[in-house]
């Protein structure tokens, strides 16, 4: 057991080590740039030793902000070349570069965070005054271009955009999809062993995606007609659908008004209509849906629990998917596998198909929390503490081993820890 206080001191020095002047990258070289989620993240972290830091985190994510509201899932701040695909890759315009994709939108809720544990009352109003419109615009957008047929769930159009990669969850959808034909380097497996990262299969068709985004110019109603990847991700879905409840409390709480806010309000019970569509018995869960076959992707990978955390299951609904968690962490030697350990797919060191990811943890720990199991809420968190011990502050961790696995001196994880439990 190593000691708390030298934790909190490693993980600190983590976020100011990949600091790159007002944003923080995951972890220097594997990821050279600013990721959205992580972002937010990581704001948490910073939240515990340095409040005008962690807005700053936020306000340097918004800079990339679309002109249609969308927040990207890259912002390419300066330009780096050890990892692919870079900025030329995605072709976007603009002064400053960044992807065509967004990816789960947790930013609102962290901004409440943020709001709700300040003790500089006026740095937070002044914060919210500029970043409330944005993040509304930023909701909006999903609603607008991803679900432009008003049915309650909004689409994704690349893994990436998941946060959940190479989700066996994703497979059958992904298959479809064209390879590139065009050869490229990946720069991923020079920094982190191939074994715990995406096949090549995957990242063919992940680049044929974003070539067919540029094809179609970023043209949202061309790529909802056409693209050859469309998910309803219950993930996506469900950390939506909280950062929209959450951004309309932070919203009321602070006296701020308009009609956009009026449109997020019909949302939430638009989406609380439509959720059942994803409910699968036999799973005892919420499932994502390819949106162009209509089958739901019945591989139980941690996303699906995500339905907790946007609090859209039925009581009768959450105490299925309680069990269902309680078998899940029951079926690894450490925590919650991202694929459960029972599924075909699973892997324990590969990426996103086995290996525990800490701020996962945190928001399936706050879901089993607000349905009132706290047994496992706080399992879940003793769980992910044990990691942090054993292997210290990774990307993620084999379930199976508990070590450590991707990128060392994360900063996510290292956030997440000292926000949580540390
Ligand atoms: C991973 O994704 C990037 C692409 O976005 C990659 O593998 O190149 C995912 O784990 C994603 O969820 C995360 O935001 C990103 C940076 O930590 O890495």
């Amino acid at each position: 057991m190593h000691d708390k206080s030298a934790l909190v001191d490693e993980a600190k020095s983590i976020l100011q080590t990949n600091d790159m002047g007002g944003y923080t990258v995951p972890t220097h070289d594997l990821y050279p740039f600013q990721w959205n989620w992580d972002a937010a993240i990581t704001a948490l972290g910073w939240m515990t030793f340095d409040q005008p830091r962690a807005w700053q985190e936020i306000e340097l994510l918004l800079k990339g902000q679309w002109e249609n509201g969308m927040i990207p899932h890259i912002v390419f701040h300066k330009e780096v070349d050890s990892y692919f695909p870079g900025a030329d890759v995605w072709g976007t315009d603009g002064n400053l570069k960044t992807t065509s994709i967004s990816q789960p939108p947790v930013l609102a809720s962290v901004v409440k965070i943020l709001a709700e544990k300040s003790d500089d009352q006026n740095l937070t109003k002044s914060k919210l005054t500029s970043m409330l419109p944005k993040l509304i615009e930023s909701h909006l957008w999903w609603y607008r271009d991803r679900d432009p047929k008003n049915s309650g769930l909004v689409v994704s159009y690349h893994p990436w955009e998941s946060g959940m990669d190479n989700s066996p969850a994703w497979d059958e959808a992904l298959a479809v999809v064209p390879p590139v034909d065009w050869h490229y380097i990946r720069r991923d497996t020079h920094h982190v062993d191939s074994m715990q990262r995406p096949h090549q299969a995957e990242y063919d068709r992940y680049l044929y995606l974003v070539d067919f985004f540029k094809q179609q110019n970023f043209d949202a109603d061309k790529i909802f007609d056409s693209c050859p990847y469309k998910m309803n991700d219950i993930g996506i879905i469900s950390i939506l659908h909280k950062a929209n409840k959450d951004l309309v409390a932070l919203c009321e709480a602070n006296d701020y008004n308009s009609d956009e806010l009026s449109l997020l309000k019909d949302k939430i019970i638009l989406t609380e209509s439509a959720i059942s569509e994803l409910w699968h018995p036999e799973s005892s869960s919420f499932l994502s849906k390819n949106a162009i076959t209509g089958k739901l992707c019945t591989e139980l990978t941690t996303g699906t629990l995500m339905a907790l955390y946007g609090e859209l299951a039925t009581a009768s609904q959450a105490k299925k998917i309680g069990l269902l968690l309680k078998n899940w962490l029951d079926s690894s030697q450490y925590s919650i596998a991202s694929t459960h350990p029972e599924n075909s797919k699973f892997e324990a060191q590969r990426y996103w198909r086995g290996p525990v990811w800490l701020h996962i943890n945190w928001l399936i720990a706050q879901g089993a929390e607000q349905y009132g199991m706290d047994e496992l809420s706080e399992q879940i968190k003793q769980s992910s503490s044990v990691l942090i011990n054993k292997a210290g502050f990774y990307e993620y961790f084999n379930c199976d081993t508990g070590e450590g696995c991707g990128g060392d001196q994360f900063s996510w994880t290292a956030a997440i820890a000292m926000y949580w439990f540390l």
